[in-house]
């Protein structure tokens, strides 16, 4: 057996009851190959079985008082992945389906994006199996106050700083660092995606969608193709899938069809995003209301429905593993020729073989996605100067992050791919060659 696939079998039996964290780390261990081939150093030095096993996991309770004054018991969580070129960096997940090996398998994601970016940041994520839906905001406040209660041991600006995902955003990121501040005395920045008047980043906010859509729009490029007048499905309808309509709209697209974790909406001619914005950001509403607004768009249970919309480009931006494989031939027969991650990991390895075999322009999530965390890291370096830089300014930098995160995973498909657009092995190499030469220069550790 060669030292990948010890590595793999080792992993499949130590993580068995993970399958997303199983998952995640086949699909980088497989790519890895040839550069593991050209340095037996790692081997050596067991890079591979130190690279899969986080540095740290800090799981904890959080109890919070209801608005009926019942007493709730939640399970907080916090991945330390990975420190090798950074202070842990990443997002919290707030949402039911929080367990242990989702927030792995994030948090192995997180280290090859960080990675990605150019940016001195390492991998971590984290969050909790609570349900936002459905809650006040005085509820919000007391389980927000009570997660970092305990977190706050775990975390510092040069330490590890917490962000946005799922379920959790400006007004999360607010209470937790009210909640911060108050424990520590410390004005720093310990979060990411604060709001403009205490330490946030312009352009934090549209960063994940718009810079999904500038690398999309690299990748065109790259192909003689362009926004203009392409079909677009966006799956999701939170703060990635958003913000990606909005920039692939002002790129010439038409948006036909989103969707939230109960339906999918379809208006062939184009969402209309202030609508959406309202329903999904204002009110905290149901994507089903949108049909109210606009009675032309049509309105369907079930969110998989929307990957049979035929289109020319997908961008998933809702959750891991929304695209199967059936859902994956279905796009294909239905003319879809790009596919660009926004949510992490939202195609199953059996959905990524599919595109393969059409030969779709396929750009991964570490890839795609690392605009939220690339502005992310800005915001860290304004924090530390004690200085706002412009929206211009930020978007500028984001574009310039996309731009060559594009360049560097062609040149890494180029020299270790299947062919020169296998952006998987290029993200996924690209990725680990700086964490592993910084890993190698550390020591065992
Ligand atoms: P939000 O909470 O703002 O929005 C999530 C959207 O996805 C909602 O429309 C939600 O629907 C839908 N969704 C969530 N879970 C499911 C599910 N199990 N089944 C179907 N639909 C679901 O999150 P974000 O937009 O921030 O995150 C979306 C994705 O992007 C995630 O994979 C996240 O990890 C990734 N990401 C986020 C970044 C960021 O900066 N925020 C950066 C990089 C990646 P509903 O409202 O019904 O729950
Ligand atoms: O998945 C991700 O990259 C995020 N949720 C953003 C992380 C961050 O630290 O901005």
């Amino acid at each position: 057996m060669d030292y990948v696939d010890q590595v793999l079998s080792q992993l499949k039996e130590k993580n068995a009851s993970e399958p997303e964290f199983i998952q995640a780390a086949t699909e980088v261990l497989n790519t890895l190959r040839p550069v593991i081939a050209q340095h037996p150093e790692y081997q050596k030095a067991k890079l591979l079985e130190r690279l899969i096993e986080p540095e740290r996991i800090i799981t904890f309770r959080v109890p919070w008082i209801d608005d009926k004054g019942e007493i709730q018991v939640n399970r907080g969580f916090r991945v330390q992945f990975n420190s090798a070129i950074g202070p842990y960096k990443g997002g919290l997940r707030f949402h039911p389906t929080v367990n242990q090996g989702i927030l792995k398998f994030l948090g192995f994601e997180q280290i090859f994006k960080n990675s990605l970016t150019g940016l001195p940041i390492g991998g971590g994520k984290g969050g909790s199996d609570f349900d936002p839906k459905g809650k006040s905001d005085a509820e919000i406040m007391r389980f927000c106050q009570s997660f970092m209660t305990e977190l706050f041991k775990y975390v510092g600006a040069d330490e590890d700083v917490p962000a946005g995902d799922i379920g959790v955003g400006g007004r999360e990121i607010g209470f937790l660092y009210g909640q911060y501040k108050r424990l520590t005395g410390l004005y720093e920045g310990v979060l990411t995606g604060k709001g403009l008047t205490y330490g946030g980043s312009l352009t934090r906010t549209e960063a994940t969608g718009f810079g999904l859509v500038y690398i999309t729009n690299e990748a065109l490029k790259a192909h003689g193709k362009s926004f203009e007048g392409k079909r677009v499905v966006i799956s999701g309808s939170g703060n990635v899938a958003i913000y990606a309509a909005e920039k692939a709209t002002a790129l010439g697209a038409t948006v036909v069809a989103m969707c939230d974790s109960n339906g999918y909406i379809y208006d062939a001619n184009g969402v209309n995003l202030p609508v959406i914005h309202d329903i999904k950001e204002v009110r905290r509403a149901r994507i089903k209301e949108y049909i109210k607004e606009v009675p032309s768009a049509e309105y369907h249970e079930g969110c998989s429905g929307i990957w049979t919309i035929p289109c020319d480009i997908a961008l998933p931006c809702a959750t891991q593993n929304e695209i199967n494989e059936d859902s994956a031939k279905k796009l294909i027969e239905n003319g879809c020729w790009l596919l660009a991650e926004g949510a992490n990991m939202p195609s199953t390895l059996e959905a990524q073989e599919v595109y393969k075999k059409a030969g779709i322009i396929f750009l991964p999530a570490k890839a795609a996605n690392a605009g939220g965390v690339g502005v992310s890291a800005l915001e860290m370096s304004q924090n530390s100067l004690r200085l706002s830089w412009t929206f211009e300014e930020v978007d500028a930098r984001l574009q310039g992050i996309m731009k060559s995160i594009f360049a560097n995973i062609s040149a890494a498909a180029k020299e270790y791919g299947e062919n020169e657009d296998d952006y998987v092995t290029g993200a996924n190499v690209a990725g680990f060659l700086k964490v592993a030469t910084a890993m190698m220069a550390q020591g065992i550790v």
